[in-house]
């Protein structure tokens, strides 16, 4: 690892290494809030970016994670299918409290407790694969099996390109 990492993005490394994955978790200068920032700072294509995407089920009030390709855009009605209840888009507080990390900075792990995780099929059917580590600044490497070990999450078809 180079250097300190900001209290969130090392709480995602700690995460990475208790699951024992070896994994880095690395610090960029330039933002990676959204798909398309990080991939600009990572030098990838916006399609490997793993997006977190936090919804809330509106009848349960529980969080709702899809790690999706990038490039595509989430069916909530699909997803709300998938769920067995309606759900919305979380709002930022909601983000905070469900995994522990602002809105730009979500990872696919590391969360303060279990969540609900469904993953997209287009982002597993790609080899190496970037995903946001706490901040809007961090992010890590890694391979599309890894993701569906780290996560465990239900593999679906989010709903295709924007
Ligand atoms: N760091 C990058 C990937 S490495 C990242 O986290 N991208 S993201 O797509 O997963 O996170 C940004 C997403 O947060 C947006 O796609 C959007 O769905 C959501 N988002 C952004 N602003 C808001 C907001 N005000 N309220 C709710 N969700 C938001």
């Amino acid at each position: 690892m180079s250097g300190e990492l900001r209290r969130s993005a090392r709480a995602v490394q700690e995460a990475l290494d208790a699951a024992g994955f070896e994994l880095e978790v690395v610090e960029l200068p330039a933002s990676t809030r959204t798909a398309r920032e990080a991939a600009e700072a990572i030098g990838c294509s916006v399609a490997q970016i793993a997006k977190s995407i936090v919804f809330r089920a509106l009848d349960s009030g529980e969080p709702v994670l899809v790690i999706a390709s990038g490039v595509n855009r989430i069916d909530e009605t699909a997803i709300s299918a998938l769920v067995g209840e309606p759900i919305g888009q979380a709002k930022p507080d909601f983000v905070r409290e469900a995994t522990g990390f602002v809105i730009g900075g979500v990872p696919p792990c590391g969360h303060v407790r279990p969540i609900s995780t469904f993953l997209d099929e287009d982002l597993l059917a790609l080899d190496e694969i970037w995903a946001a580590a706490g901040t809007p600044h961090a992010v890590f490497r890694l391979t599309s099996d890894q993701l569906r070990e780290l996560t465990g999450g239900t593999v679906i078809a989010v709903g295709g390109q924007s």
